[in-house]
């Protein structure tokens, strides 16, 4: 059989989560509009007929602007070395600049077996795929591009097949009943946090981080979860609190109908708003908040 550890990589916001989830067919990471949504290697696995795929989702490449975002960036480019191949997701709808070669050259041009996943496709004219492909070999990048959508699910399939095929012959990495890295409160406190992604705007969504207290499955089936929302400003506490709590309990309801479809139990959430100044600055902080 074939097997192989695939790192996925691109800039933020490229679409890299929303791809592995629809590779894997769980949801094992969570996506949202904004960037920066994804803040650790995700694991995710992916078992066919005779092969094994396991993906490694990435924080995207991003400026730095903090220590946070640069331990991302360290938890990326770990993630890109020792591995059997490198899936670079690329936004095909925002087109292809020089900066996106560049990039791409980085990650596609070294020793480890590379391809380019150039994604939603749906959203832009299908006349332009063909033109930004040949722009791409004409600057050099020699790997096999692949326009993908992965919210159509168009060319997933091919996808899937041609990577099995470029795996080395091996033996299965990780046992069968395992499709990913993570615990379950790992995906509870990022489903929190996905949630407030989607509600929230300009800096207060990239200023939290959620800590769960509490993650117990009870006898009668039903889970008591309790979490902490860490922001950094007193300010950023009143927004997400809202008017008499409005906006808090909004996140929350939306958060726990996702973690009981999860889960596949109730669940019974209680959730605590704090503020730690700048914490996004702190390194002890951040190892405490973000499981890195
Ligand atoms: N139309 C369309 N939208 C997509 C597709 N793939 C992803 N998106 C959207 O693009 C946005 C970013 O998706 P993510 O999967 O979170 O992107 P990411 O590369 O993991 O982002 P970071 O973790 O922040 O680096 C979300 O709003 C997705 O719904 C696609 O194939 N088509
Ligand atoms: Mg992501």
């Amino acid at each position: 059989m074939k097997s192989g550890i695939i790192a996925v990589i691109g800039r933020a916001n490229a679409g890299k989560s929303t791809l592995v989830n629809v590779l894997v067919g769980e949801k094992i990471a969570i996506v949202s509009p904004k960037p920066q949504t994804t803040r650790n290697a995700i694991m995710g696995v992916l078992n066919g007929e005779n092969y094994q795929l396991v993906f490694v989702d990435t924080p995207g490449l991003y400026k730095s602007a903090n220590k946070l975002t640069d331990i991302m960036m360290k938890a990326t480019d770990d993630a890109s070395k020792d591995v059997d191949f490198i899936l670079y997701v690329h936004d095909g709808h925002g087109g292809v600049s020089n900066t996106d070669v560049a990039l791409m050259k980085k990650y596609v041009s070294g020793k480890i077996p590379a391809a380019i996943a150039y994604t939603k496709t749906d959203i832009m004219p299908k006349e332009r795929i063909a033109g930004d492909v040949k722009f791409l070999y004409e600057n050099g990048i020699q790997v096999d591009i692949f326009p993908v959508s992965a919210r159509k699910g168009t060319n997933i399939k091919k996808l899937k097949n041609y990577l099995a095929e470029a795996m080395p012959e091996g033996e299965k990495i990780i046992a069968d009943d395992i499709i990913s890295d993570k615990s379950q409160k790992f995906m509870v406190a990022e489903i929190m946090r996905e949630k407030i992604l989607l509600k929230f705007n300009d800096e207060v969504p990239h200023g939290i981080a959620v800590v769960v207290n509490r993650f117990a499955p009870g006898e009668n089936g039903v889970y008591d979860i309790n979490l902490d929302i860490v922001c950094e400003k007193p300010n950023h506490k009143a927004i997400l609190i809202g008017k008499g709590g409005r906006a808090i309990k909004e996140v929350s309801s939306f958060a726990r109908q996702d973690m009981e479809k999860f889960l596949g139990g109730k669940v019974f959430l209680t959730t605590y708003v704090r503020v730690e100044e700048d914490w996004r600055n702190k390194t002890g902080l951040i190892k405490d908040l973000v499981i890195l």
